[in-house]
């Protein structure tokens, strides 16, 4: 036979059809680039005007008015169209500017959007306006690292998730000599203005340069950011200004997608329990879109749990006339008690498998460990103050730590106990922890002195307690899986038993229910032997029927479990078609605040819990939001998290589901799937459900729209 020659891999690199399925742009990418995004009403005139309005006031912090007294006074400024004009105005709005733009902190589906809207706005009012982007991050200001942006990189960015086009860092601009390095930058740059594109602590920096560079005129911008949904704003009397930050509709609905394949997988094969850990560093809101978007049998809100009341303790507590105090809050292993309940209640119905959805910060809403979190920010704060060093450089590996804190402990007690901070009793119930938990404890905060949630293996903490727990309540018998009665019937009259007769020997509910569960002194071979000896459905020498030996094999669960975690996989996600068009909207709604000369203000769209033709671009004062919180063992003026609030009509729905989702009865599952992130057709859903529920009213007075 003839030699068969392959042909050459460079004819074969060159065909067009390799080329065609081979090109990194492939359709998604082309459409994506190629649209633009709808934008609001107002931006349709040729140019917009900002109107002030007193309609939403703000509780000042008196610490935030001493140090931004030029912004503290700025007011809720609602972005209207402005067809005519005078000439000044004219003038100033179409002026050439120079603005720089910077991404901080972990990428959110979106941003590469607000640069696209800034972008088209600028350059529409005046081509020659030029704006920078900071490259990576911060450092960019501090480092004067830019480039250019050209209308062709805008061009290959729209609608594409990632910050990649200028890339994104964590460092925080909050020493006097980065504040002038930064102000040094802005003013080689000329820049008229800033904007920084961040979560809570980049807008609280976005205020403290818009004050220091107030008197240079160059205005500063913030932009809510984050894929955790904390950004939110409402004004003192509760109005909502700002609903959610960009990003956070892409990547809940990344993970829901993942998520609800595997509630389809986990029920397909019926044998493993999928532990899904969710990115949101501290409020839940991540993960309580994932259970309304995906019906998991069980999903964890933090916020929920430090909420939670043991009303049993108290009652006893009351019987003795004392106070229970540690019935407030929920501890680890009452959390690990309450998994493990839906867990044999759904085994119990012959369903030993599932989904838990457990958000990522939900440590801190846990009493004991946010004790824990909150002591050793103290200590480490306080050594790095009296030593002028670093504590983790000091005592890099975790022994030394550990042994840091011993002799804190000892030092305490050798004092009387009059150094309290750390305890022996402290260093007792940390020594508890398993090891790598201890070493999460003890990491390096991040550089805005946040505990690193994402570092914690907080699922691997929680299934360890659950696996033992359920092991417990195996040896007790009440940890068992159910057995279908027909498959039971089936099995025993194969090999010539009557059911009827054994059935109410063995199992508890014979007769009962669908579901049959042996007897909880039932829980070994012996015991089953015992048992049937004990009722004489079995002589003392005799074996036990084959069928009976399966059947009860078959009820004793088998816990498995896979862990997932999801965050960066959907923070790097393309953007939804509400995040594509919330964030144009942005960039667009940035360009009008620079234009009409304000600064410190946020761009935000309000209503955006409602249908796209109410929302409505504004500038909210960042200066008048800021409040004292304890970062890195100090207080700071900071922007106030937006957790979730536990009486929202989100939050209400998702507890009142919860015995429906966890589905701890006969029959199928609840699971919904809302499929992947679609930015061409029709069915891609038009805003957050999480948005979508809190804009019913909740509040009985209010007649429902
Ligand atoms: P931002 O607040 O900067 O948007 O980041 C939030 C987040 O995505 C959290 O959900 C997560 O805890 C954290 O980033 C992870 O940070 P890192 O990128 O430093 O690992």
């Amino acid at each position: 036979m003839p030699d068969k020659k392959d042909i050459a891999i460079e004819e074969i690199l060159k065909k067009p059809e390799v080329q065609k399925v081979t090109s990194n742009v492939n359709r998604e990418v082309i459409e994506r680039r190629k649209n633009i995004p709808e934008m609001c009403e107002v931006f349709s005139s040729p140019r917009v005007r900002l109107k002030e309005t007193d309609e939403f006031s703000f509780e000042i912090d008196r610490e935030a008015r001493r140090q931004l007294p030029s912004i503290i006074d700025n007011k809720v400024e609602i972005v209207t169209s402005e067809t005519a004009g005078d000439k000044d105005f004219i003038r100033q709005y179409d002026k050439a500017r120079r603005i720089g733009i910077v991404f901080s902190g972990g990428p959110a589906p979106g941003g590469h959007n607000v640069i696209a809207g800034l972008y088209d706005a600028a350059r529409k009012a005046n081509p020659d306006t030029i704006i920078y982007g900071f490259q990576l991050g911060p450092d960019g200001i501090i480092e004067n690292n830019t480039i250019e942006l050209t209308n062709e990189l805008i061009d290959t960015h729209r609608n594409m998730g990632g910050f990649y086009m200028i890339k994104t860092g964590r460092t925080k601009i909050d020493t006097k000599q980065k504040m002038a390095l930064a102000r040094v930058t802005c003013k080689k740059l000329k820049l008229d203005a800033l904007v920084i594109v961040g979560g809570d602590d980049s807008n609280t920096n976005a205020a403290f340069l818009a004050q220091e560079m107030y008197k240079d005129g160059i205005q500063v911008i913030g932009v809510p950011k984050t894929i955790d949904g904390d950004v939110q704003v409402r004004d003192s009397k509760g109005n909502v200004l700002c609903a959610i930050s960009f990003g956070f509709h892409s990547a809940a609905r990344s993970f829901a997608n993942e998520i609800s394949n595997l509630c389809s997988d986990c029920s397909s094969d019926v044998k493993y329990w999928h532990i899904c850990k969710v990115m949101g560093r501290v409020a839940s809101h991540l993960a309580l879109e994932v259970a309304l978007q995906t019906h998991a049998n069980m999903t964890l809100i933090g916020e929920d749990l430090s909420d939670y009341v043991d009303k049993r303790r108290i009652t006893e507590a009351q019987k003795t006339g004392t106070l229970d105090f540690s019935a407030y809050g929920m501890t680890l292993r009452h959390l690990s008690r309450m998994i493990c309940d839906g867990i044999v209640r759904r085994s119990a119905v012959g369903k030993n498998y599932g989904v838990i959805v457990i958000p990522e910060g939900v440590l801190e809403f846990i009493n004991e460990i946010q004790v824990f979190i909150v002591k050793l920010n103290t200590i480490i704060a306080e050594y790095n103050n009296t030593h002028d060093t670093f504590f983790h450089s000091d005592y890099p590996l975790l022994e030394d730590k550990i042994e840091y804190l011993r002799r804190l402990g000892r030092h305490s007690e050798e004092n009387g106990g009059s150094i309290t901070i750390w305890n022996t009793r402290d260093d007792d119930l940390f020594n508890d922890l398993p090891d790598f938990f201890k070493e999460g404890l003890l990491t390096e905060r991040d550089s805005h002195g946040n505990f690193q949630f994402s570092l914690v293996e907080t699922d691997k903490v929680l299934m360890g307690l659950v696996t033992d727990y359920l092991n417990i309540l195996m040896e007790k018998g009440i940890y068992k899986l159910g057995i279908d009665v027909e498959y039971y019937k089936k099995t025993l009259k194969n090999e010539g038993l009557d059911p009827d007769y054994y059935g109410p020997v063995l199992f508890k509910n014979y007769n009962e229910s669908q579901f049959l569960l042996f007897k909880e002194s039932i829980i070994s071979i012996k015991t089953l032997k015992n048992s049937l000896v004990k009722t004489g459905a079995l002589g003392d020498e005799a074996n036990i029927p084959p069928s009976i030996e399966k059947i009860y094999k078959k009820s004793v669960p088998n816990f498995r479990t896979q862990t997932h975690f999801y965050g960066y996989d959907g923070r790097g996600s393309d953007p939804t078609r509400f995040d594509c068009t919330f964030t144009y909207n942005l960039g667009l709604t940035v360009f009008a605040l620079i234009a009409n000369g304000t600064t410190g203000q946020m761009a935000a769209i309000k209503n955006l819990e409602q249908e796209f033709s109410k929302w409505m671009p504004i500038g909210i004062p960042i200066a008048p939001m800021m409040h004292l919180e304890e970062r890195k063992g100090k207080l700071a003026l900071v922007l106030e998290k937006s957790i979730v609030d536990i009486n929202s009509v989100a939050f209400r729905v998702v507890k009142a589901n919860r015995e429906k989702w966890l589905a701890a009865e006969p029959g199928s599952d609840n699971f919904r799937r809302p499929g992947p992130i679609r930015f061409t057709g029709k069915s891609e859903e038009d805003r957050p459900i999480t948005l979508v529920l809190n804009a019913i009213k909740n509040d009985c007075q209010s007649p429902v729209p």
